[in-house]
């Protein structure tokens, strides 16, 4: 027992093994969860601090994975500067997006106290959980929480509003980063004050911007969220979803550790990014939809070469696993990584 793998691997100790945790592990695949919603809605659920608290370690009981992340959503921070969302078939639903209006951006004001039910879920999780299981917490970073609340929803995934607000009029747009960015960094301390043990910051649509506007106009937001995160005591692991060959721009400043997506080898984002920060991904979660395990077991063995000699990494997905993805391959794949000779 003791401290969690997570957080040994986090601290650069050399361990036997790389930890292992995924992208949406609870919401998506497991039995567990599916046969909640039957009962409850996602807001229900998440809203909830005993029932999120509940979902949070599902996964950590189903699956085996050595970290949990909080069960909640990246837009508490929209509805908590209080626009109204709703969560439907199609994906998150704003009844009325920010557009590229500036007196909706004006009028955008923090309701702190709609977030204390997420705080609640993370002091109960922090007394619940396994003490050698990692309880992470998160936010969205500025960038992608703007996509959803300029454009509204997520049916096209081109977000066309919001990017072009960005190329129209840079002051409103970083205007409205610096509303998202001074309330996420009050609710990551607060979640860091109620527990957590790492964070994560999910910049999930950083590949809709050409990587040098992303560096120049979006990472100075990223660097105060996980410089406030740090600065608390609490490692960051950063996501920037797509930002290809600009890996090369992120570095110790920036996050202790980097989630990479499945674009490019792990051998590849290694050249890339910063010696002194460690790697996350970066699995393609279509693999847990494969019927043959076989497969699924020779996609595994290309890791090992890579984790034998890197001691400073995480296994999990290179972005989250989909309702598609069969739970049994997601389980196998845990008992492999945990049970493989790494030869460390
Ligand atoms: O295991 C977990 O489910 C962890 C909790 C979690 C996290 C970390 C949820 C629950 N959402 C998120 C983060 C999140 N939410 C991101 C960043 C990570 C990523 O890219 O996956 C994003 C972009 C969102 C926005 C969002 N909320 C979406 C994506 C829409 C799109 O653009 O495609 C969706 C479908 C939601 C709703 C949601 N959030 C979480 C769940 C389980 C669900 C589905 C609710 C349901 O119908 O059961």
């Amino acid at each position: 027992m003791g401290q969690s793998l997570l957080l040994k691997t986090i601290n650069g100790e050399k361990c036997e093994r790389p930890p292992v945790w995924f992208m949406r592990q609870a919401g998506r695949v497991l039995p567990s969860y599916l046969a909640l919603r039957e009962k409850y809605s996602f807001h229900q659920l998440m809203r909830d601090p005993v029932l999120a608290s509940k979902v949070t370690l599902l996964p950590v009981y189903d699956l085996g994975v050595d970290a949990a992340i909080l069960f909640s959503d990246i837009l508490v921070i929209p509805e908590a500067l209080g626009m109204h969302l709703e969560f439907t078939d199609k994906g998150p639903l704003f009844s009325s997006p920010v557009k590229n209006n500036y007196h909706a951006i004006k009028s955008l004001k923090a309701d702190t106290g709609k977030l204390n039910n997420i705080y609640k879920a993370v002091e109960i999780t922090k007394q619940q959980k396994p003490e050698d299981i990692a309880l992470i917490g998160f936010c969205g970073s500025p960038f992608t929480t703007f996509c959803y609340m300029v454009q509204g929803n997520s049916v096209q995934h081109t977000f066309s509003e919001a990017i072009q607000l960005i190329y129209n009029d840079k002051g409103m747009a970083k205007h409205l980063f610096e509303i998202i960015t001074e309330l996420s960094i009050d609710y990551a301390l607060n979640q860091v004050k109620n527990g957590i043990e790492a964070f994560q910051l999910f910049e999930s649509h950083a590949g809709l911007l050409p990587y040098e506007l992303y560096i120049e106009l979006v990472l100075p937001f990223v660097k105060r969220i996980t410089s406030a995160v740090r600065s608390a005591g609490c490692p960051t692991i950063f996501f920037p979803k797509g930002i290809a060959a600009g890996l090369k721009h992120i570095n110790f400043d920036i996050a202790d550790f980097i989630s990479v997506d499945w674009q490019d080898s792990l051998n590849g984002a290694r050249d890339l990014v910063d010696k002194r920060v460690g790697l996350q991904g970066n699995f393609d979660p279509r693999i847990f939809s494969v019927t043959n395990k076989d497969v699924l077991i020779a996609e595994l063995n290309k890791y090992k070469s890579f984790g034998r000699s890197n001691f400073n990494w995480i296994f999990n997905t290179g972005h989250g696993l989909s309702p598609d993805n069969s739970f049994e391959n997601v389980k196998t794949a845990v008992e492999w990584i945990k049970t493989t000779n790494w030869g460390r």
